[in-house]
């Protein structure tokens, strides 16, 4: 035992999106990471599987993305965020406008994905009044969408158990989610069926009127409800209805960017351009906290009017943009580009489809889905004890070494892109036993 990753109170804290008690009595507790490894308070090396929560995309413990943390709190810690700036943060926004498709070219920094979801629906709705369309409010979600915990987001989430506490914002309606088990199961890669699921947005736009609806919101693959992989053309058909309507599109890629899908992201997989686009996680490999919205060149411009004098944009954080944050990003870009880790991801994607479907008619799988490095197993339920059966997965992987995520009765698989074919082999190989015994 690792006496520094043994804590004297385990009450104080209280835990976010966990089982308080059930954590409590028998905790799980992690001590340290290095490239595809956590080793847990009690010693035991832990495999990787899920990249921390889908944001460790260059491996753990990497020393550039340190040393130029450290550098940066003895050069600059901090500037303040507003009517300032300072060298790198203008350099980290280029890189990433450099990174994202077509004219996304602008960048806002923000702190998380929430902050860059609630920041993304101001900026639609803003720009909207800006173009004297004010009458533009209705922001439309998606069933099983996660955009983070701000009153934003969870209004425009479509995850029952995250809302149900607080009262949503009003002016939000939802498209349906795209998943159908009896139609889809087992698909590999995008699903065939479903694409005519975005002609509900006509629907939408002929019960509101396209002149009150501001902008759509969806994840590209929705990842914390389970791995919904859009079927092949809904996508596409969800971009030209907004275009028809005036209405802005948002990927909300927290999850699917920086190479998650093998690409930089999800927008230059599937071709699709979005207005706005979401970012996090794996921005500084999970460093440090950091995210941002990249808008198009119409929207910035958009903006850019008034007196010069004028703050065209109300909105930001003390920490919009951080030094060490910034310092982070710029590292781990470095990183992604230097070791080609976008297509790596592309290129082992294949081998990691192939292993994951070898799962099917292991015990208790309904089905299986994935997408670049992402892998959803989703688990017939116990009756009467729904995500019983997932997280009992969850946990004896934990006790045997390697760290999945789950949610409900999906166990979900989205390793750091440094991941090597043998240790995939190891991921499946160990999940196949486990499920014998679940
Ligand atoms: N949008 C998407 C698509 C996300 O996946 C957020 C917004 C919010 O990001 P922050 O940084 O505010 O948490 C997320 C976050 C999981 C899991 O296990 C997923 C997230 C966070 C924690 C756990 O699926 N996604």
């Amino acid at each position: 035992m690792d006496e520094t990753a043994r804590p004297n109170d385990l009450e104080t804290y209280w835990m976010p999106f966990t089982a308080n008690r059930q954590f409590k009595a028998q905790p799980r507790l992690m001590a340290s990471a290095e490239g595809m490894y956590y080793r847990s308070g009690d010693g035991r090396k832990i495999l990787d599987g899920t990249a921390g929560l889908w944001c460790v995309n260059a491996g753990h413990a990497r020393r550039e993305i340190a040393d130029a943390i450290r550098k940066q709190v003895l050069t600059l810690d901090y500037s303040p965020a507003f009517q300032m700036g300072y060298a790198a943060v203008f350099e980290a926004a280029s890189r990433v406008a450099a990174l994202s498709p077509g004219d996304l070219d602008h960048v806002f920094f923000v702190n998380s994905g929430s902050e860059a979801v609630d920041t993304a629906l101001k900026i639609a709705l803003a720009y909207h009044r800006m173009k004297g369309d004010g009458a533009r409010t209705r922001l439309i979600g998606r069933e099983r969408g996660y955009h983070g915990v701000g009153f934003g987001g969870m209004s425009v989430g479509g995850i029952a158990g995250n809302r149900k506490l607080y009262a949503a914002m009003p002016g939000v309606d939802y498209l349906p989610h795209t998943f159908d088990l009896a139609r889809q199961a087992f698909s590999r890669g995008q699903p065939e069926w479903g694409a005519h699921l975005a002609d509900e947005l006509e629907r939408i736009v002929a019960l509101h009127d396209a002149s009150t609806i501001a902008a759509v919101i969806v994840e590209p693959v929705a990842g914390s409800t389970g791995v919904l992989v859009p079927p092949k053309g809904y996508l596409e058909r969800l971009k030209t209805i907004c275009d028809k309507h005036g209405i802005l599109l948002i990927f909300d890629e927290v999850i699917t960017g920086f190479g998650r899908l093998g690409a930089p992201f999800a927008a230059d997989l599937f071709g699709i351009l979005p207005d706005l686009l979401c970012c996090a996680k794996g921005l500084t490999n999970g460093t440090v906290p950091m995210g941002g919205v990249i808008v198009r060149k119409f929207i910035y411009d958009a903006f850019m009017t008034g007196p010069d004098s004028a703050i065209e944009f109300a909105h930001g954080y003390t920490y919009s943009g951080h030094p060490v944050a910034v310092a982070a990003a710029l590292a781990t870009l470095e990183i992604y580009a230097r070791e080609d880790l976008f297509n790596r991801a592309k290129s082992l994607a294949p081998y990691w489809e192939e292993a994951a479907h070898g799962l099917k008619g292991a015990p208790g799988v309904i089905d299986i889905r994935n997408l670049g490095l992402i892998a959803g197993l989703e688990l017939e339920p116990i009756p009467g004890k729904p995500g019983a059966r997932a997280f009992d997965a969850y946990r004896k992987c934990f006790e045997r070494g390697l760290l999945v995520r789950q949610t409900s009765d999906i166990i979900a698989l989205s390793p750091p892109l440094i991941v090597e074919k043998a240790q995939i082999d190891e991921m499946f190989g160990l999940l196949a036993e486990v499920l014998k015994t679940c």
